[in-house]
């Protein structure tokens, strides 16, 4: 049976760019199980009716229809415990539930500042009215005032990022000697940006940019070329 993997897509259906579906994505990966992805504008939803609420990633595995990012991974590590593991233990499991705590929360709400612009242009036009109402009531402001001044947000992306620099500080991934889904967490998020199209947000001496390339290496089979490169 076919596991397939719903995420949001830009215009261009190949342009996938939302972080959860990106943590989803790889997770299949590094899960070494067969999948195939159905790219889904946000005005699509009925395309995930199926899951009965309306966000992604949304995976579904035979008569089995798993959403949310976090679900995600667990159902993939219970339902498939012979492939690579993405939570090596017990204990890498609950430090991957916090690190993904911490991304999805603290460390993400720098980023929208960052491309929030980039990402209105990449979207379908059918989706540009439905981005901007529902952002612009999430953000109390608009997309352009909002996208003012992106060294505000990139400043508190960077200062939030200690907290992984510490962590590399003694170890080559969040996972350890390997990658596993913490890695997967920080990977799927600064793919966000990369695909939206802001691509310098690191300096090339930091130890997160060694990683970076380390894990866009580790990962390139699903990972657009011209991120990779
Ligand atoms: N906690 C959820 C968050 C899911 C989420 O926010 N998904 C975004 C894309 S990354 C979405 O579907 N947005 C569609 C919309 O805003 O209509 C997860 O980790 O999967």
């Amino acid at each position: 049976m076919t596991i397939t993997l719903y995420e949001l897509s830009g215009a261009d259906r190949n342009l996938r760019f939302a972080p959860h579906c990106w943590k989803s994505k790889l997770a299949l990966h590094h899960k070494q199980v067969n999948f195939k992805t159905e790219p889904v504008w946000f005005t699509e939803k009925e395309k995930f009716a199926v899951s009965e609420q309306p966000l992604l990633p949304v995976v579904t595995d035979s008569d089995k229809v798993i959403s949310d990012s976090w679900e995600i991974a667990q159902y993939l590590e219970d339902t498939y415990p012979q492939n690579p593991s993405l939570f090596a233990n017990d204990e890498a499991k609950v430090q991957a539930e916090s690190f993904h705590q911490w991304v999805s929360t603290v460390l993400s709400k720098h980023i929208p500042g960052i491309i929030i612009l980039d990402l209105f242009n990449i979207i379908a036009d059918q989706d540009k009215e439905y981005f901007r109402t529902t952002r612009e009531a999430r953000l109390g402001t608009s997309l352009e005032e909002f996208a003012a001044t992106p060294e505000k947000h990139i400043q508190g992306l960077q200062t939030e990022l200690q907290y992984a620099r510490e962590l590399l500080a003694s170890q080559r991934y969040f996972g350890g000697e390997i990658p596993d889904y913490r890695d997967i967490c920080l990977l799927g998020t600064f793919l966000w940006i990369a695909s939206s199209g802001t691509t310098d947000f690191l300096e090339k001496d930091d130890i997160i940019y060694a990683w970076y390339k380390r894990v866009l290496n580790d990962y390139r089979e699903v990972i657009p070329a011209a991120i990779v490169a």
